[in-house]
């Protein structure tokens, strides 16, 4: 479209398939589809001429930050144009009176915590992708991550935004207002929206407090449930816990294979609960009172300087790539009440194995929250019969079959597992009104 490249500048309009391919297909390489163009836009003013000019000749816009999304929400289908926020990379300073800071769509979140470190402060979301993960694309999935055992969702650290509707109308809301009771809360319908209501192209996000005394704790479990029971007394004797993850043997082994990392323990144990706490004053005493008469732990290994942490750090954190390196595997994230997920646990391994008995599943997650991400390799053909399995037991157990990646392409057909048909057609209800036409992300989110 020729009016796009006035709008944004040639260079910024690709047509080019050795230009565009990346932005085609998600990094996992599950989803691919093919763009009209990738169009750059630099600023909001940008953004909605863009929106405009597309609304006008009906031409439908797929929307992507980072794209290190793991549902395929922003890869295009066929024929969209692809509207990428990269350059709105804008960061505004630290404002120490309210805490908070501006940031454009753009700008990754490892730029935005060392933004917030400089200033003595810290960001409340913190996950593996940060190097690409971007401000519009953690607030468009409501990203969920390490910290909302601390902190909340993205959505919670939102003050403000800025949004392009889908006729090409700004919505601006910056000021930072901790309270605002005019009216429905946009901010946090657009949170977790997936870009099919608006596009944000900016944020007003609270920052927390920086603690640097750190503690990491890997606790050998006997069990799932005794991983599950632990963690009300963590969370009782330590105001400063700051993450509980959950991991087992076989995704321990495979992070140890691709990145060869030596074994945690001398024998392998049922599961394993990676604790931290981060306070002004070193927690490692409090952590390691916490956790030595806990139930059902079997070893443990505490670090408190930050070689250390990093090191039990990267059992955890190297799945997802340890995981991608064996191949493409099924990726689910789900959540079911806490107290449910020793029973899912138990049960995903026969369930996946009734419907493709080659699969192998490694699950991990963030044991606070009930969310475990069950990604499973080698299943062939059956990818579809094991994702319906799985999100079968998943609802069975009156869990979610998106607990923190959102609906993308990928789960729409199951998400009346979750959902009840009154509140699709609630949620329906609010798409027509926002975009009439179905031009923000067509083929996401809604059955
Ligand atoms: C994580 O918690 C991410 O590391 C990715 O949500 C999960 O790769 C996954 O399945
Ligand atoms: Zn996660």
């Amino acid at each position: 479209m020729k009016l796009l490249a006035e709008i944004v500048g040639a260079e910024h309009v690709l047509t080019d398939p050795d230009l565009t391919a990346s932005y085609e297909t998600d990094w996992t390489g599950r989803f691919r589809g093919s763009a009209a163009c990738v169009v750059r836009p630099g600023t909001t003013d940008e953004v909605a001429a863009v929106v405009r000019a597309c609304a006008a000749e009906g031409q439908r816009i797929t929307v992507q930050g980072g794209n290190t999304g793991l549902v395929g929400g922003s890869v295009p289908a066929g024929g969209e144009v692809l509207l990428s926020l990269t350059r709105l990379n804008l960061l505004g300073e630290v404002d120490p009176a309210s805490s908070q800071v501006t940031a454009g769509a753009g700008v990754t979140l490892a730029v935005l915590q060392g933004r917030a470190r400089d200033a003595g402060f810290d960001f409340g979301v913190d996950l593996a992708a940060r190097d690409s993960a971007t401000v519009g694309g953690l607030v468009a999935t409501n990203a969920g991550g390490i910290r909302v055992l601390r902190y909340g969702s993205m959505g919670h650290q939102v003050v403000g935004l800025t949004a392009v509707l889908a006729d090409g109308s700004v919505i601006s809301r910056m000021a930072g207002l901790e309270k605002d009771g005019t009216g429905y809360d946009l901010l946090s319908l657009l949170a977790g929206s997936e870009g099919t209501l608006a596009v944000v192209t900016e944020a007003r996000l609270r920052l927390v407090p920086r603690y640097r005394a750190r503690a990491v704790a890997l606790l050998a479990m006997d069990s799932t449930a005794s991983a599950v029971a632990v963690l009300p007394g963590l969370r009782a004797a330590l105001p400063s816990l700051a993450a509980a993850e959950l991991f087992y043997a076989p995704g321990l082994a495979l992070v140890r294979k691709h990145g060869g990392l030596a074994a945690p323990f001398p024998v392998e144990h049922p599961a394993y609960l990676l604790v931290e706490c981060a306070d002004l004053v070193d927690p490692t005493a409090q952590l390691v009172e916490a956790v030595q008469t806990a139930e059902g732990l079997v070893d443990a290994r505490i670090a408190d300087d930050a070689a250390g942490q990093r090191a039990l750090w990267a059992y955890r954190e190297t799945h997802t790539e340890s995981i991608g390196a064996e191949g493409v595997p099924v990726k689910l994230d789900v959540s079911v009440p806490v107290s449910s997920l020793p029973a899912l646990v138990d049960r995903l391994e026969p369930t996946i194995k009734a419907v493709c008995s080659g699969a192998r599943a490694i699950v991990f997650g963030h044991v606070n929250e009930g969310n475990l991400h069950v990604n499973v390799l080698d299943t062939g053909e059956l990818h579809e019969e094991v994702t319906d399995a799985v999100l079968q037991l998943v609802a069975a157990l009156e869990g979610s079959i998106s607990s923190e990646h959102g609906v993308g392409r990928a789960k729409v057909p199951w998400l009346g597992l979750s959902r009840s048909p009154a509140e699709i057609e609630a949620m329906r209800a609010i798409k027509r009104a926002l975009d009439p036409t179905g031009l923000l992300n067509p083929g996401v989110l809604f059955p």
